[in-house]
């Protein structure tokens, strides 16, 4: 299998997906008045739509992956055992084969992996680095007492450098703060591979060594956030030297040789609709992930998930590595962000792994980070047309812990976040047209006030109202 379209086994300019279609889902189709009924009843936070009122729903990656037929067929020999299931040795197997750790415990969801990593690692007081923060796993590492410091590279926090690894650990920042604190307050750094929320941005294999190299000197302990390892594996093979003749499944090996252990959220690489785990190398850890896992979520042999949906995710790890599958996905969120490009619409580039970020400062350039310009073009684009995404802006941000006041990132974004295997091509054009549409009438758009907001996570379920 290569992921050179050149050498595909039909020759064609065009990249079509590598897969075809054996059940199909109809689609909402509403009226604008529907569409202003539904998102006023929704607070306007998109979180809060009824999905019989999205068509094209773009809201997250997470959880919202067509299954293959062979996944659908593992769901049924699925091994339901309270105890000693065979699917989780169908799962333990996968991750060790491709992953490369020896010990897992699965999880509910990938947060259910950060809240057990937090409570073993995390001594209060300590720092936490990691490349840029992520909502659920920054939360985590405060409930356990830690502190997240942000040691991403400044360039992740400018949405149009064109460096090709905008994700990457600046190495500098992280010595810094190991020397400023000392390296017995460093719980352990965390790397996420890609990082979501500066755009769906890689990292580059040599940063993973370094950082690596870096945490071993120092007896830290790195970890990484593993989420969508699959899609940086991706742009390691299309971006750094010596790795264009390999293999994702050889590039996500070498990935996680740099790590003591990973969280995974099964939800988004491994193409599944639920599930995530915890894999590490330490067996004292594994103990002791294991002590938890039955008070949080369940036996470690099937923590919070169903045999079948192991068994679903086995064979989705399989399958995340594929390199026609993963060619198709780049390319189909280049086929989306590509086309605002050309129409001067503000993204964040170079376009990432899993969406295609819209810049809501220059977007909207009239209204100020307070007026909530991310809120109020996700609320704007589905009033257009039907289309859900999501706010990654200040409303994500929270507030810090210590002023209350609102984070204000640098970036202020709303995603479109492209699910796996779900939508064609073709939907992309009609996304594309939505949002250049909306462009061209931009300066008719108001912000929005925060009229609830919940203690944490406020982002899920927080109400707005229009401005003007
Ligand atoms: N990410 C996303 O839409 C799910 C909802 S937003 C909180 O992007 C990373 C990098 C993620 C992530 C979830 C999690 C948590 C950890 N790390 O949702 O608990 O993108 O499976 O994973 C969402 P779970």
């Amino acid at each position: 299998m290569t992921a050179d379209p050149q050498n595909l086994p039909v020759a064609s300019p065009i990249m079509a997906e590598p897969y075809r279609i054996k059940t199909v889902e109809t689609l909402p189709i509403t009226t604008r008045a529907h569409r202003e009924k539904a998102i006023k009843e929704a607070g306007y936070n998109t979180f809060l739509l009824h999905s019989r009122d999205v068509y094209i729903d773009l809201l997250t990656d997470s959880g919202t992956n067509a299954m293959s037929d062979k996944q659908w067929s593992a769901m049924m020999s699925g091994d339901e055992a309270y105890a000693g299931s065979v699917s989780f040795d169908e799962l333990k197997d996968a991750v060790e084969e491709i992953y490369g750790f020896p010990y897992v415990v699965p999880t509910h969801q990938g947060r259910g992996a950060e809240h057990l990593i937090s409570k073993i690692l995390i001594k209060e007081g300590q720092s936490v680095p990691g490349n840029m923060y992520f909502t659920t796993t920054r939360l985590h590492q405060e409930l356990a007492g830690g502190t997240f410091v942000d040691i991403i590279v400044d360039e992740a926090h400018d949405p149009t450098n064109q460096n090709p690894f905008k994700g990457n650990v600046d190495l500098k920042k992280l010595q810094s703060l190991i020397d400023q604190v000392g390296p017995a307050n460093i719980a352990y750094v965390n790397v996420a591979v890609t990082v979501n929320l500066a755009g769906g941005q890689p990292v580059s294999m040599q940063n993973l060594r370094e950082v690596s190299e870096l945490c071993r000197r120092h007896e830290i302990i790195v970890w990484s956030d593993a989420t969508r390892l699959a899609e940086n594996a991706f742009f390691i093979q299309e971006r750094e030297e010596g790795y264009a003749g390999k293999s994702i499944r050889e590039i996500v090996k070498e990935m996680m040789t740099h790590f003591d252990g990973c969280t995974m959220s099964g939800k988004k690489d491994c193409l599944v609709n639920i599930g995530g785990f915890l894999a590490m190398r330490d067996p004292s850890v594994f103990q002791r992930a294991c002590e938890l896992v039955v008070v949080y979520e369940g036996m470690p042999s099937y923590g919070g998930m169903a045999g079948r949906d192991m068994a679903a995710m086995a064979q989705g790890i399989h399958e995340m590595v594929d390199d026609d599958y993963i060619a198709h996905r780049i390319h189909q969120i280049r086929h989306l962000g590509n086309q605002l490009l050309a129409a001067g619409v503000p993204i964040v580039e170079p376009i990432g792994g899993h969406a295609v970020f819209l810049d809501a400062k220059r977007f909207l350039p009239h209204l100020t980070q307070e007026d909530l310009p991310a809120q109020s073009l996700a609320a704007e684009l589905y009033l257009e047309s039907g289309v859900r995404a999501m706010e990654r802006g200040i409303v994500s941000a929270g507030r810090n812990k210590a002023t209350g006041l609102n984070n204000a990132p640098k970036l202020e974004l709303v995603r479109l976040t492209i699910p796996r295997r779900v939508y064609t091509d073709r939907h992309m054009d009609v996304v594309a047209a939505s949002v250049i549409a909306l462009y061209s009438r931009r300066d008719q758009i108001h912000g929005m006030t925060m009229v609830y907001e919940p203690p944490t996570l406020r982002f899920f379920t927080a109400r707005f109202e229009p401005m003007a």
